[in-house]
């Protein structure tokens, strides 16, 4: 048991935002405590072959430095794990943040002195410290699901989950391979599976909608375009609605022929840009119909790439809109099945009850594998909280307040946690925008409240339940607005057995998002108690 130390704040997680956030309050006694043995977060854990981000590099990195903006040389136009890897430990060194943050020591427990205005903050290697303010950058993706389907401990051969790929990778060659999930992870990771090993078995509950990323070495004149035009075109991401450059069609579909609609969804398709087809016309994600025909030009993508026409129809998405869960963004999925040493399973009429000693049972049959990949996605947005222990005012748990879904004052401050200020909080934009920068852009926030609290002599902020609820029905009316309610995802808890909670998503664009949080803290901090 080590001694208790004392910080001004706390930064929980030294991924993306919360390396951002070491820096911003660096005038601060400042604790960094991250669970990883690295810095980078998603991007230190989610080390699978072909993991890659699916936002274009020279949009998804920091901002908030311009030198580092200029100087920095992404290889590619979607930059793979490893290089975001080696950019956010530069990132770390550049900016000697390294000395503030303690790796492999996640926190597990934290309770608020409600007498002292206190955060006593517990990690899993005994550390205890006492300060002011927690910054929760905890991540939205960072909480791995594991189904529990019982006999892992008989199963003879390896389990691995994608978020938590060994650091030395995993020779598959010779290996009989069960991958299950076909979500971005899942879909990123298929086909380089299926080059090295020896045969791969997909377990597929729910069909994705997926599109060519597009990736391909950096193009030096659209390295140089963006450097010289760095500050506007940044400003520009912050003025559209998912934060980023794409087009945004402001004609609906019905006003289009059939000819000229499939015109535009086959530019959208080869365009190179992920999620452009998302945006050919206005009312893709307000118009069942308009929805209907961009899921149709998939489907027949997909039986175009396919050569097996009942494999073809199992990937077909038939049972939610396009874009309601986060589209897939693939080098190649689709093309993986027509290889011989593939099989496509569908978990979906016979799920997967258990694992053997040999390898995986579904409902219909037994499957020999050497080596099962966990592709099953997160507890995503809330999981990284709920793992915590965390006791706010008059020993409340914060996983009981959440236990029908989580609440919080435009995503960042819960009533009855004073002090706790999250990044990427649940109904904020998440995967709607572009996380690196929205997490920059909260960060700064988060400083400007600190910065005001500590001006004005207040020692606590808090809300009220009222200011919860009103958040709560403004993301609740924005989703019902759109088709995004229609599917079952992690935006909705609905990936996981038992999971409760509303669409915890805020889908209304991120300047509006951004609007409301300035007027609240400008209207003399309307919704939050300060005390
Ligand atoms: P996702 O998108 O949540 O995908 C998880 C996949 O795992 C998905 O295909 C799930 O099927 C499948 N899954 C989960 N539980 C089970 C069980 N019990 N049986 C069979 N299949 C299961 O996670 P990812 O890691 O792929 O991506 C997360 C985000 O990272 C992504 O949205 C991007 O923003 C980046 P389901 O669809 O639930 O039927």
């Amino acid at each position: 048991m080590s001694d208790i130390e004392t910080a001004d704040i706390v930064i929980i997680g030294a991924g993306f935002s919360g390396l951002y956030a070491l820096h911003k309050l660096r005038d601060h006694d400042v604790i960094c405590f991250e669970a990883g043995a690295g810095v980078g977060g998603t991007w230190y854990w989610n080390r699978y072959p072909g993991a890659r981000v699916d936002i274009p590099s020279m949009e998804y990195s920091y901002s908030f430095d311009d030198d580092l903006q200029q100087e920095w040389r992404w290889p590619e136009m979607f930059s793979a794990q490893p290089e975001l890897e080696r950019y956010v430990n530069h990132v770390a060194d550049r900016f000697a943040l390294r000395d503030r943050i303690r790796l492999s020591n996640g926190v597990e427990r934290m309770r608020f002195d409600e007498t002292a205005n206190r955060w006593h903050v517990h990690t899993v290697k005994g550390d205890h410290v006492v300060c002011k303010y927690v910054v929760a950058a905890t991540g939205a993706l960072s909480a791995p699901n594991s189904p529990p389907w019982p006999g892992r401990e008989r199963f003879q051969g390896e389990i691995l989950h994608t978020a938590a790929w060994p650091t030395d990778g995993i020779d598959l060659t010779g290996k009989r391979v069960g991958l299950i999930g076909t979500g971005s992870t899942g879909i990123q990771l298929a086909p380089l599976l299926a080059e090295q090993a020896e045969h791969l078995t997909i377990f597929q509950r729910t069909p994705a909608f997926s599109m060519p990323s597009g990736n391909r070495p950096m193009d030096p004149e659209h390295e140089r375009e963006w450097k010289e035009n760095y500050p506007e075109r940044r400003q520009k991401m912050l003025q559209s609605p998912g934060v980023s450059l794409l087009e945004r069609s402001s004609v609906a579909c019905s006003e289009y022929s059939e000819e000229e609609r499939q015109q535009l969804l086959e530019e959208a398709w080869t365009s190179q840009s992920a999620f452009q087809l998302l945006l050919t016309f206005s009312d893709i994600m307000t118009n069942k119909e308009a929805n209907d025909v961009v899921c149709e030009f998939v489907r027949g993508k997909i039986r175009s790439i396919v050569k097996d026409p009942a494999t073809a129809d199992l990937l077909c998405p038939k049972t939610y809109p396009i874009g309601a869960k986060r589209l897939c963004i693939d080098n190649g999925y689709f093309e993986t099945f027509n290889r011989d040493n593939v099989a496509l399973v569908d978990a979906k009429s016979a799920p997967i009850v258990e694992f053997t000693e040999t390898g995986l049972r579904t409902t219909e049959a037994d499957y020999d594998l050497d080596i099962v990949v966990t592709a099953t996605g997160f507890d995503a947005i809330t999981g990284a909280m709920t793992r915590i222990d965390i006791e706010g005012i008059d020993g409340r748990k914060l996983t009981d307040k959440w236990a029908d879904g989580p609440t919080a004052w435009l995503g960042l401050v819960v009533a009855g946690f004073p002090n706790l200020l999250m990044i990427h909080g649940p109904l904020t934009p998440g995967a709607q925008a572009q996380m690196l920068m929205v997490g920059e852009w909260q960060v700064n926030l988060v400083a400007d409240i600190i910065a005001s609290l500590e001006r004005d002599g207040y020692s606590r902020i808090d809300t009220t339940e009222e200011a919860e609820g009103w958040w709560a029905e403004e993301v609740d009316m924005l989703s019902r607005n759109t088709l995004h309610s229609l599917a079952d995802s992690w935006y909705n808890a609905k990936n996981i057995e038992g999971k409760r909670g509303g669409f915890m998503i805020y889908v209304g664009g991120f300047p509006r998002f951004a609007q409301l949080n300035e007027e609240a803290i400008g209207n003399d901090f309307k919704g939050f108690v300060r005390s």
